[in-house]
């Protein structure tokens, strides 16, 4: 593997859209305590569906650690392919390599990962091994990489039409943890370097208490060019409308890096969930870890599946609007199997669908 010193866009490389096709999805198998309630056993079960469901329709690699190598093993199917690597946790999408491609070959980034915002308002502490993931999977896959040294942003923090836009959210990217001596300017110079990006759309801010300082992938994604999902609630009471009202206005008047405009497609959120007192008891509190409260609200919406080649991964919660978040996607990706899995044990870490796998992109070579 060679660590290029060039950036993606001067050698003519393109992150893809997620709706294009996979060689193959990776994922880190849960397991700290101070994360994930009772030992991150109900997360495992919920991790191990969720990479049986994209293993129907591409290549499944499980990356766990020494110590749960062999528990892993044993809780996924034969074939998805489980290789021992160290970690902080569980979020690929996050830590792990953005692919980029020239349409033969296919190659990654690897952004400075501090694990949402360092000492200021970083998630966990150390974050060493996770920000070593993108080099590991690039070796293991033989991909030469580019590292971005000083320039700290997440996979989920990103989402691109694979034809030059990308929207990402103020909230997030601009937040003091990760790269605050950057301009806005000079930070959207670096995505459209290292993403061969021509324009990119900001919207404010992420779904509602949203740990990761806004992520974009909880809150709107592209279905294809031209076209997006947006969370939404029209309880106006609820601080969530504001949010997604927001960016509706931000979205509907861009124009993309086409010059086409944007068709806004609203995808309801599920009712605020709380964490439960139980829930909260089965976390090990330990300093430097964010804490699990009950009654904390978690940032739960259903913008964060999976985009597999044939099929489409979604979270449920048992909330009614479980179904109508089916039929959506159902329409709005005909000729994709939609498979929904209950998620509540992703969320309750912090996190979603979208953030525990990452795609690596179809090479010709
Ligand atoms: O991208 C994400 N949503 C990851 C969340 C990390 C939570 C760590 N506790």
């Amino acid at each position: 593997m060679r660590t290029l010193s060039t950036t993606p866009k001067k050698d003519g490389f393109r992150m893809p859209g997620e709706f294009e096709e996979h060689d193959g999805c990776f994922m880190i198998w849960p397991e700290r305590p101070d994360n994930w309630r009772l030992g991150a056993k109900p997360a495992q079960k919920t991790f191990a569906k969720v990479a049986k469901a994209i293993s129907e329709f591409e290549n499944m690699t499980v990356l766990a650690s020494p110590e749960q190598y062999s528990n892993a093993r044993n809780m996924l199917d034969s074939d998805i392919r489980v290789v021992e690597m160290v970690n902080n946790d569980s979020w690929v999408r996050d830590c792990g390599p953005t692919f980029v491609t020239d349409g033969e070959v296919v190659r990654g980034v690897d952004w400075e990962f501090n694990a949402w915002g360092g000492l200021v308002d970083g998630l966990y502490f150390p974050w060493d091994k996770d920000d070593q993931i993108a080099e590991k999977v690039c070796e293991l896959e033989r991909k030469d990489r580019y590292r971005t040294n000083g320039f700290v942003l997440e996979g989920g923090s990103i989402h691109v039409d694979g034809e030059g836009t990308c929207i990402v959210t103020a909230e997030c990217l601009l937040s003091q943890g990760r790269n605050p001596e950057l301009s806005k300017l000079s930070i959207e110079g670096n995505l459209k370097e290292y993403l061969n990006l021509e324009k990119v759309i900001w919207i404010d801010n992420g779904i509602y208490n949203d740990e990761t300082n806004g992520h974009v992938d909880n809150i709107c994604c592209f279905v294809k060019p031209g076209e997006v999902l947006l969370a939404w609630t029209d309880d106006k009471d609820d601080p969530q409308y504001e949010i997604s009202k927001s960016a509706y206005d931000i979205l509907t008047n861009s124009v993309d890096a086409k010059g086409r405009k944007l068709k806004v497609h609203k995808m309801y959120t599920p009712s605020p969930i709380l964490i439960t007192k139980e829930e909260s008891d089965g976390v090990d509190a330990v300093d430097g870890t964010l804490p699990r409260e009950e009654g904390d609200r978690l940032a739960a919406s259903y913008v964060n599946f999976y985009i597999a080649n044939g099929g489409i991964v979604f979270p449920m919660f048992n909330d009614p609007n479980d179904e109508k978040a089916r039929k959506l996607l159902e329409e709005l990706f005909e000729g994709r199997k939609v498979v929904g899995i209950y998620a509540r044990e992703i969320l309750l870490g912090g996190g979603n669908i979208h953030c525990i796998t990452q795609q690596l992109p179809k090479a010709r070579k």
